[in-house]
């Protein structure tokens, strides 16, 4: 049986190289996890996503304790068979997405009580009932039941949300059921203030977890704000044990957290930006929406591997995106995931051979000059 552990590699500045073992297999970090929120990564199967060079998706406990169900996913042999994905699973606990999307949401210290987005019927998620779903999901990686922090908050606001996520924190390392090639990992809060990331952060290695999420971010505080607190908070934890980066995001959002220590990311932007005809290239987002494509006999991007690029013109997917036709969100994401599955691949190429500081400043300069 696999043991759950991280392996570093290497290191250029605060940047590492690594990979993470899980019962499902290895993930080469740093990671970008694919959102699978509804038991699909949209409009792509999942030997397309694998084709990429994904090796994890992500999972949402909310959408699917609603739809289908944990303990009918449970009884039809997990998320990893309902899904046909073989590899591992992250999930989220949930506690996000209720604030993001439930109806009537009621909080309070035992967990949330909340109306589904679909037919308004009430449920509840506590730290006890996140772990147990996560579970019957048969998750890879579990995420700790928490409260991600509105922006802005004052301090005394965020202080008060965060040290309620800490004692949820401590509830779901007691619910954790520990199996073999499985890992919790918890979730430092404190919004954008240093000395509650601090808090945070001493009070989740305390409770011990095999690996920690900086969430909170990514919630309207902007890049500046964020890779200062992630300055702050990422020196403050274990360097044995993988960082994640809840919910980010752009390529330059991933960049500058990488050097800043981060390993893992994940976030909608590559699926929902292609299924809106907006393109991720080397040089910058591209709308293949915009008249200026229609005629334009080009690939997308020169050189990527993707079947977008490999077999049609942009003023081909610029037809199908103007037809409404369901090959072109389905190209454009893969397009868009292959995008971020390269750009992790280059990353970890530039750290193990020391010079990741080089490659973001190319990547940001040739973002720059702009698509043409
Ligand atoms: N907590 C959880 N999931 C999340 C976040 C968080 O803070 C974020 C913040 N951007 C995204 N997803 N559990
Ligand atoms: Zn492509």
């Amino acid at each position: 049986m696999t043991s759950f552990r991280y392996e570093r590699f290497a290191s250029d500045g605060a940047a590492r190289l690594g990979r993470l073992h899980t019962a499902h297999g290895a993930i080469d970090t740093p990671a970008f996890m694919p959102v699978g929120t509804a038991a699909t990564v949209k409009a792509m199967q999942p030997e397309s996503v694998a084709a990429t060079g994904a090796q994890i998706v992500l999972g949402n406990t909310y959408h699917l304790m609603l739809r289908p169900g944990a303990e009918r996913i449970d009884r039809l042999g997990g998320l990893h068979r309902f899904m046909n994905w073989s590899g591992p699973i992250l999930t989220d606990s949930g506690g996000f997405q209720v604030m993001s999307l439930a109806k009537l949401r009621k909080l309070d210290e035992n967990g949330v009580t909340f109306q589904s987005h679909h037919d308004g019927s009430s449920h509840h998620l506590s730290p006890e009932r996140s772990m147990e779903i996560q579970r019957l999901l048969g998750a890879d990686i579990t995420m700790a039941f928490d409260e991600c922090t509105p922006f802005p908050a004052t301090p005394a606001q965020a202080a008060e949300s965060m040290r309620l996520s800490m004692r949820w924190a401590v509830r779901s390392k007691t619910a954790f059921v520990e199996r073999p090639g499985h890992g919790l990992f918890g979730i430092v809060q404190g919004g954008i203030y240093p000395d509650l990331r601090a808090e945070s952060a001493q009070a989740l290695i305390e409770i011990g977890f095999d690996g920690y999420a900086v969430g909170g971010l990514a919630v309207g505080e902007g890049q500046e704000a964020m890779f200062a607190t992630l300055d702050s908070t990422v020196p403050l934890l274990p360097e044995d044990r993988p960082r994640y980066l809840m919910g980010v995001g752009r390529p330059s959002d991933i960049v500058g957290a990488v050097l800043r220590g981060i390993d893992m990311f994940d976030c909608v932007m590559p699926t929902r930006s292609g299924r809106t005809a907006q393109a991720f290239t080397r040089r910058g987002t591209v709308n293949l929406r915009n008249a200026r494509h229609q005629d334009d006999p080009r690939p997308l991007e020169e050189g990527c591997g993707c079947p977008a690029c490999r077999s049609y013109s942009r003023a081909y997917l610029h037809h199908l995106i103007r037809s409404e036709e369901i090959l072109g969100p389905m190209l454009l994401t893969w397009h868009n995931i292959q995008a971020y599955q390269d750009l992790m691949r280059d990353l970890r190429a530039a750290i193990g051979e020391g010079r990741v500081a080089a490659f973001a400043a190319e990547a940001a300069a040739r973002e720059a000059l702009g698509d043409i």
